[in-house]
């Protein structure tokens, strides 16, 4: 396996998670996004994803696109140990607590549509800086909210092991305090996050300690 990202893409980084999880490794192929390289879109890398967006994971010849999609196919391919509930109800509150990092902030956050906010639109730096605050604190508070409020929340997402929920809210929260977003005011997804840093897999996939991290 291959994987091609950016060491602080939250989407490569919720991957690198899962493959933890599951003890699985994958060859490490670095695409740097940057402003100033955009090697996403490269013509080698647009001919494993046309859209230019990170990641990417190279199997067998075959290549799989969109982060949400490698995780599930992660589980369905490697199902020891699972990181969606045996239940129905359970794997559609995982999948819910999860899209709402996937579908609803992260694209908010997403350097291409921050770059066109400034470069197309004439944001000045305090615009896109208040509109990355105000989409990732909404979208956080939501999510805190769901968490409160569900006795299916323990330790974890969802119960005492980590599921891809926690797979994408450890990322989020690494883009938030990137982008000035304090996360201890969310005190379920704080402690969450403080129990999915202290395993291994979650410590391994930290952005700092890619190879291509920028530091
Ligand atoms: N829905 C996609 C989102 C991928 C995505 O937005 N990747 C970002 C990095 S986290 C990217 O490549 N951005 C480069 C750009 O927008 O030009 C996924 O989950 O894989």
């Amino acid at each position: 396996m291959i994987l091609h990202g950016f060491w602080r893409s939250s989407a490569t980084y919720r991957v690198r998670i899962a493959l933890g999880l599951k003890g699985l490794a994958a060859d490490y192929h670095p695409v740097n996004i940057t402003s100033g390289s955009q090697q996403q879109f490269s013509a080698d890398y647009l001919r494993l994803n046309p859209e230019g967006r990170v990641p990417a994971l190279e199997v067998d010849g075959q290549v799989l696109t969109q982060s949400w999609a490698i995780l599930e196919w992660l589980e369905d391919t490697h199902p020891q140990p699972p990181l969606l509930p045996a239940d129905a109800f359970g794997r559609a509150r995982v999948r819910a607590l999860a899209q709402l990092v996937v579908a609803d902030i992260q694209p908010l956050q997403n350097l291409g549509p921050t770059n066109y906010l400034a470069s197309e639109l004439g944001a000045n730096p305090d615009q896109v800086a208040a509109w990355l605050k105000h989409w990732i604190g909404r979208g956080m508070a939501a999510l805190e909210a769901q968490l409160a409020r569900d006795t299916a929340t323990g330790q974890f997402c969802h119960g005492a092991s980590p599921t891809l929920a926690d797979a994408c809210l450890v990322p989020q929260c690494y883009a938030a305090r990137r982008y000035g977003v304090d996360v201890a005011q969310f005190p379920h997804i704080a402690r969450i996050e403080a129990a999915c840093q202290a395993l291994p897999a979650f410590a391994a996939a930290v952005p700092e300690r890619q190879p291509d991290a920028l530091l």
